[in-house]
């Protein structure tokens, strides 16, 4: 295994890499093209001088050799989701300032190359910027090179841009294909998002590394997966636990002996892994008895990588997350930022690392409050038990996690409020069987206005991405507020009758 940044060191040989849509692409393949894609984003520059280029694809071919290209480049990739609305793009692309914006010839809408044309972002696709290999190998960079930027939501209205170098994400790379054993004849499917770690780091990045193959989907296609599993074709699957509910869901509505097959499937393979939010026990239990496996739950952050798992051998353990990956110090801390030494005692996660981002992009006080001496504060809460980790929560209730995503209350509202009906409203994570919180708004209507969930949802559509709008509306005649005039979401929870 290379201890070097692998996207200039693809092996030139026949393996496959990538599979998409029925088509294989080697690994001798993938490394053309990304050379090609590489000459082209130089276009004669000896290098991109950390430049950022934004892409706007899904996953396939032309997104890894985007991704891989810019890193060989020297540019900062920065993947956008795809299921983002316009505005959204516009905070993405201005705050990164972008100087190229890579699209799918599908995704070039007018609305788009409007924007790029606002924000002075050139706009091209894979197509037209591949040029002739270079001869020369491509430029030597530090590893100190920052080389990453994803959108994460925090508790503050819009999302900040996380930085990672070649250094970091080399150290979070490595530190996965110890600890859960990746190997070159691993074969993985990938349809978790692509503006995220989880999706780019944990499964295309470390599959990439380890010399294994990526099967890539541009979405969950349930029925297709499914059907690859049933065929015996993947050794690793990583997945959010809502994928494991709706594959059960899913189950439900097949005949006994296709569940049989896929099911036996999902047993023959080596390992099959649950994160970026909890996963209830119930579910964990259930996963093994429809199965074998035993799901190994593991913990992440985008500012952090994977930070805790539960083990490749040994106990793992239903409800925890299980134990510091290596290279991984962590840390429980309370609100007066004292260590929490015993066991059983709640404290925030704090974590030190080579996993860890370097900044939040142009923003060295936000980059500053993240940190207590040296040590990154996660907002996560967690005790030990056992000598494993069991996460309890997070310290702010602005912070809603559905499906996976990590979503920002007051971003959501932010938007709400400007709906014309709309006097006052509070975003609220309620539990969910599927989506784990789910997206709930409660509103103040203006005077003589009325509002049902159809038109809320419809108003919503090409204002934010479609996993953010709320799944459920309430009326209220008020918001409970403190003293202060904040809203009490505790008290608005407890109201909706959750503790
Ligand atoms: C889709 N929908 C969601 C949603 N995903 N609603 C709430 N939360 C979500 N996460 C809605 C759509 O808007 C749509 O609504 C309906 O569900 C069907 O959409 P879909 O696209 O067909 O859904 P599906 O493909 O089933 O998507 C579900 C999912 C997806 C679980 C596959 O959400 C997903 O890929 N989540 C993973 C996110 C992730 O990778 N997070 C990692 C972040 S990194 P309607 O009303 O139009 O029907 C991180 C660090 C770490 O957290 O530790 O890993
Ligand atoms: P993100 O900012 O999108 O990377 O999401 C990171 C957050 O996901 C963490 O701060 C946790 O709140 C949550 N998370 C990730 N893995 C788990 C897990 N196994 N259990 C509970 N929460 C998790």
């Amino acid at each position: 295994m290379s201890t070097q940044w692998f996207p200039s060191l693809l092996p030139n040989n026949q393996q496959t890499a990538l599979v998409e849509n029925n088509q294989s692409y080697s690994y001798a393949e993938l490394d053309h093209h990304v050379a090609k894609f590489t000459s082209g984003l130089l276009h004669g520059r000896s290098e991109l001088n950390e430049q950022r280029i934004a892409f706007f694809i899904p996953a396939s071919l032309d997104y890894v050799t985007v991704l891989l290209g810019v890193w060989r480049a020297g540019g900062i990739a920065v993947p956008l989701n795809v299921a983002s609305a316009i505005g959204e793009l516009e905070h993405y692309l201005s705050c990164a300032q972008a100087s190229l914006l890579v699209v799918n010839p599908e995704y070039q809408s007018d609305e788009l190359r409007s924007l790029c044309k606002e924000l002075n972002i050139s706009i091209a696709t894979v197509a037209e910027l591949m040029a002739p290999a270079l001869e020369s190998p491509p430029p030597r960079l530090t590893n100190q090179r920052k080389a990453l930027m994803l959108f994460t939501s925090g508790t503050t209205s819009k999302p900040k841009g996380v930085v990672h170098t070649f250094h970091s994400l080399s150290a979070q790379i490595t530190c996965l294909l110890q600890a859960w054993e990746w190997q070159n004849d691993d074969v993985i499917p990938l349809f978790l998002p692509l503006h995220h770690i989880h999706g780019i780091i944990n499964v295309l990045c470390c599959g990439l590394w380890a010399g294994a193959t990526v099967h890539l989907f541009p979405k969950f296609d349930t029925e297709t997966i499914s059907r690859q599993i049933a065929e015996k074709t993947y050794s690793v699957f990583m997945a959010v636990p809502t994928i494991y509910v709706k594959l059960i869901h899913y189950f439900a509505t097949l005949p006994e002996p296709e569940v049989q097959a896929i099911c036996q499937g999902f047993a023959e393979m080596r390992l099959n892994i649950s994160g970026s939010a909890a996963c209830p026990v119930p579910l964990f239990n259930q996963w093994q008895l429809l199965t074998g496996q035993v799901l190994l739950e593991r913990y992440g952050m985008t500012e952090i990588g994977m930070g805790i798992s539960n083990p490749y051998h040994g106990e793992r353990r239903a409800g925890a997350v299980g134990q510091p990956l290596p290279g991984v110090a962590v840390r429980l801390a309370d609100e007066n930022n004292q260590l929490v030494l015993g066991e059983g005692e709640p404290g925030e996660i704090q974590i030190k690392s080579d996993n860890l981002f370097l900044e939040y992009w142009q923003n060295p006080k936000a980059t500053a409050e993240s940190f207590v001496d040296g040590w990154f504060c996660t907002g996560d809460m967690a005790v030990i038990e056992d000598g494993y980790y069991r996460i309890m929560g997070r310290t702010s209730i602005d912070i809603i996690k559905s499906g996976g995503y990590k979503l920002s209350a007051l971003e959501i509202e932010g938007t709400l409020l400007n709906h014309p009906a709309i006097s006052e409203v509070a975003v609220l994570g309620l539990a969910d069987e599927t989506w784990g919180e789910a997206v709930t708004a409660v509103a103040v209507l203006q005077p003589n206005c009325s509002l049902n969930y159809d038109e809320l949802k419809h108003w919503c559509s090409d204002k934010m991405s479609a996993y953010k709008i709320p799944k459920r509306l309430h009326m209220v005649e008020a918001l409970p507020r403190n003293a202060m005039g904040k809203v009490t979401k505790p008290d608005l929870k407890t109201q909706l009758g959750q503790v």
